[in-house]
């Protein structure tokens, strides 16, 4: 981290600590990005396992969905909508749908106060043990709304003491409220960070209300940023982890994330995330209305990629809804609405969460011992040929969903070098059940997965079996519910060798189609 002596005395004093220990904290921070091992880049970020890591840190991420990509596929994560209002515009949120920097944009069903969002916490951790995190994300801005996220939080702490709490901020008001984040003991706050050049941000947020005056172009980009940069820099200081979001918004801020990156990573940013503008006429936006694209597979693979040197990348981020409950990837948020809540009988017991979470933690010590066997499948195997694989799964790591059902599939790059690599996810309209009939559905997920070769299923019909190999996309079966990590090298390796042997020609692949979330019907009030 780029601290001059004097910024991290004061860091000290702002902290109540010694500037030793916040030294420590850095180095031990710095660590995660150092070359440690003769050049190997040490492993970090979502990618991270507990040897990776500070203890201290592990402890903070290791089930928490979005900040572990391991975590991911065994932990839930919650919202509670009770922040409406927003202190920014974007051009790509509509006020009637959820805060499009954490959600898709759909809307949130309905709003909730602090009170009723601590009873639905209590019926989903009793219902779903696996849920350890409570995020607050909109539909507006969190901080934009401090008394209700804030006494939201104060109830949740009291009644549910092993949950971790969460908040996603557009970081105007980010600097007024640190003390009290740490307060409450919120460990892990995501900052929405589009730019770090006014330049850029006057094409990307039209106004900015700040200190009860609305700001516009330039002035009120300038505001923003500085505002953002402060409030990371003062989280960094209190010892909180921060991810940053981005939305890729292609012509205006696709090169200049790379300066993004950089800017975060050296106030100390834990994790960068860099997720596809969602734009379309239907959401009433300004960039849908204006026709503004979003960035195809490639492109958004391409920039993370040349991130990731700089930074540990989020790729497993689902922009969820302001109100999402569940697995990423996941919705039962219909399962607990307000009414259904309140006839529940809520039994909150710590005793048979932490049953539950053990044996999870069995399972993931299980898929740990796969992924380690995996390398061992590759030893002494060396190509340049690097494929994608697409896995339909319903998480604990495994291969386990039928093709006709998936709603989404993870995206695994294969090579020698890294083995099976997550790098992201691709939402499909189920084959099943597709609302205009499923050869239109097997498109949607042929154009989404066609940059892959292989798609890797519990079970698949013989039909789409032949339309994915017309397609150049193999679909193997063999290994339903089997390990994803293990078989996808098992798979690889047999390619490679079936490369070498000529019995395989290997092509490479073209672009595939992001497909973000559906727009849900408008059900609220536009938000305030
Ligand atoms: Fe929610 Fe965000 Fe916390 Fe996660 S979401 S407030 S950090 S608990 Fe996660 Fe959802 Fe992506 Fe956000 S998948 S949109 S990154
Ligand atoms: Fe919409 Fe969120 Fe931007 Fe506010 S910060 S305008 S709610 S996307």
């Amino acid at each position: 981290m780029d601290l001059t002596d004097h910024e991290v005395a004061a860091a000290a004093a702002a902290a109540g600590a010694n500037a030793d220990e916040i030294m420590k904290k850095m180095a031990e921070h710095k660590g995660c990005e150092t070359d440690s091992d003769g050049g190997k880049k040490a492993s970090c970020g979502t990618a991270a396992a507990e040897n990776d890591l500070p203890p201290e840190i592990w402890e903070k991420v290791k089930n928490h969905p979005c900040y572990s990509e391991e975590a991911h596929h065994h932990y839930a994560r919650m919202h509670v909508a009770v922040a409406p209002a927003c202190n920014i515009q974007c051009n790509y949120c509509n006020r009637k749908y959820d805060c499009a920097n954490e959600s898709r944009p759909g809307v949130v069903s309905e709003r909730l106060t602090p009170e009723q969002a601590a009873k639905k916490v209590l019926a989903v951790a009793s219902t779903i043990p696996q849920m350890t995190v409570l995020g607050i994300a909109g539909p507006g801005d969190p901080l934009a709304n401090p008394e209700k996220t804030f006494k939201t939080f104060e109830l949740i702490a009291k009644t549910a003491p092993d949950i971790k709490l969460c908040l996603s901020t557009n970081g105007l008001t980010l600097p007024d409220h640190v003390d009290t984040i740490a307060k409450y003991n919120v460990d892990h706050v995501t900052i929405t960070v589009n730019m770090v050049d006014p330049e850029v941000g006057a094409k990307i947020y039209p106004w900015v209300f700040y200190k009860h005056k609305r700001y516009t172009g330039l002035d009120g980009a300038k505001i923003l940023t500085e505002r953002q940069m402060q409030g990371l820099e003062m989280l960094t200081e209190r010892g909180i982890l921060s991810k940053i979001n981005s939305v890729m918004i292609p012509g205006i801020n696709d090169k200049h994330l790379v300066e993004v990156n950089k800017a975060v990573k050296g106030r100390g940013a834990f994790l960068h995330n860099i997720m596809p503008l969602i734009s379309a006429a239907e959401h009433g936006t300004v960039f849908g209305l204006t026709g503004q694209r979003g960035p195809t597979a490639q492109e958004l693979k391409k920039l993370q990629d040349s991130c990731e040197g700089e930074m540990n990348m989020m790729r497993h981020c689902r922009q969820c809804r302001a109100d999402a409950v569940g697995l990423l990837g996941e919705d039962r948020s219909a399962e607990f609405t307000t009414e259904k809540i309140m006839e529940m009988d809520v039994n909150y017991d710590l005793a048979t969460r932490q049953a539950y979470q053990a044996k999870v933690e069995e399972e993931r010590t299980a898929v740990s011992g796969a992924k380690a066997q995996e390398l061992q499948i590759l030893a002494g195997v060396e190509s340049e040929i690097k494929i994608l694989a697409a896995v339909a799964t319903k998480g604990s790591g495994r291969i386990n969903e039928h093709f006709g059902h998936a709603s989404e599939f993870q995206i695994y790059e294969l090579s020698t070098g890294k083995g099976a690599h997550f790098i992201g996810h691709r939402r499909v309209d189920l084959y099943c059940q597709g609302g205009y009939g499923e050869e239109d559905a097997l498109e949607t997920v042929i154009r989404a997965i066609k940059d892959c070769h292989a798609v890797f299923v519990a079970k698949i019909g013989g039909c789409p079996k032949n339309t994915l190999k017309e397609a150049g996309i193999e679909p193997i079966d063999e290994f339903a519910h089997e390990f994803i990590e293990k078989s996808a090298i098992t798979y690889f390796k047999r390619y490679l060798e079936g490369v070498k042997d000529g019995s395989i020609i290997h092509v490479e692949k073209g672009d595939a189609e992001i497909r973000p979330g559906e727009v849900a019907v408008a059900v609220v009030e536009a938000a305030e």
